[in-house]
């Protein structure tokens, strides 16, 4: 499976192939979604197709299901699951608290929803997300495409008054159209250098008229399994 790896693909493997010790026989399992993840998934897989491992997956996004189903991992959806007994996910930077910025792969809605309807959550990661300060990696902000521009600029008004260090938003694309996520939705990205208070953003953002869900997750991880190029695996 994993053949010559380039020292961040060692990294993220090392980090996903550690977090898959934390799955136990009958889990419900919150399946992540990016690189890092794809490499938990198919971990998963073998241990379902060669050890006989017993699992049910929810993933959280469509590239995520359909990499699930490829590897032999039983998929159901969330309210199939009703509840979660861990969540297995990656991130874009993950700091001192374990609060972390996601949605740089676009599925920020669906990993927060599986994330927080689970018993304990895993952020896999290599060693390059960890900052002393959430903010370095534009935040991810999911907007209904209804208003999306003026809920760009209520957003751009709020960020005069909380502390960051940039206040520039910008809406995501694909090639020469606005990126749409698994629900339909536009995702501004927020580029902010260092957010001050990210459980007090978080907060605000979320009542800008138009804003679905934002990629601070604060609160939510509970151990971070980081990935070393040398094949060190350190836990935070
Ligand atoms: C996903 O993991 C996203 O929230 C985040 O953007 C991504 C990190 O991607 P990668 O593992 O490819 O660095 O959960």
């Amino acid at each position: 499976m994993t053949g010559q790896l380039s020292p961040i693909d060692k990294a993220k493997f090392v980090a996903a192939k550690k977090a898959v010790d934390y799955v136990e026989d009958g889990m419900r399992v919150g399946l992540g979604t990016g690189s890092t993840a794809a490499w938990m998934v198919r971990c998963l897989g073998e241990l379902v197709r060669e050890d006989g491992l017993k699992i049910r997956g929810v993933p959280t996004s469509t590239r995520t299901a359909e990499l699930a189903r490829e590897v032999g991992i039983e998929v159901i959806s969330l309210d199939e699951a009703k509840w979660l007994d861990l969540t297995i996910d990656g991130a874009d930077e993950f700091d001192g608290e374990l609060n972390l910025i996601k949605g740089g792969g676009g599925a920020l809605l669906q990993e927060k929803i599986v994330a927080t309807a689970s018993d304990q959550m895993i952020v896999i990661a290599d060693a390059a997300k960890e900052v002393g300060h959430l903010g370095a990696f534009p935040l991810p902000v999911e907007v209904i495409p209804f208003g999306w521009q003026t809920s760009r600029a209520l957003i751009e008004e709020m960020l005069i008054s909380v502390d960051v260090l940039g206040r520039d938003v910008t809406l995501r694309m694909n090639g020469d159209h606005p990126y749409v996520t698994d629900e339909g939705n536009h995702i501004l990205d927020l580029h902010l250098g260092r957010i001050g208070n990210a459980r007090q953003l978080a907060m605000v953002l979320n009542q800008i008229p138009g804003v679905v869900e934002n990629g601070l997750f604060v609160d939510i991880c509970d151990v971070v399994v980081i990935g070393h190029g040398d094949g060190r695996v350190v836990l935070r």
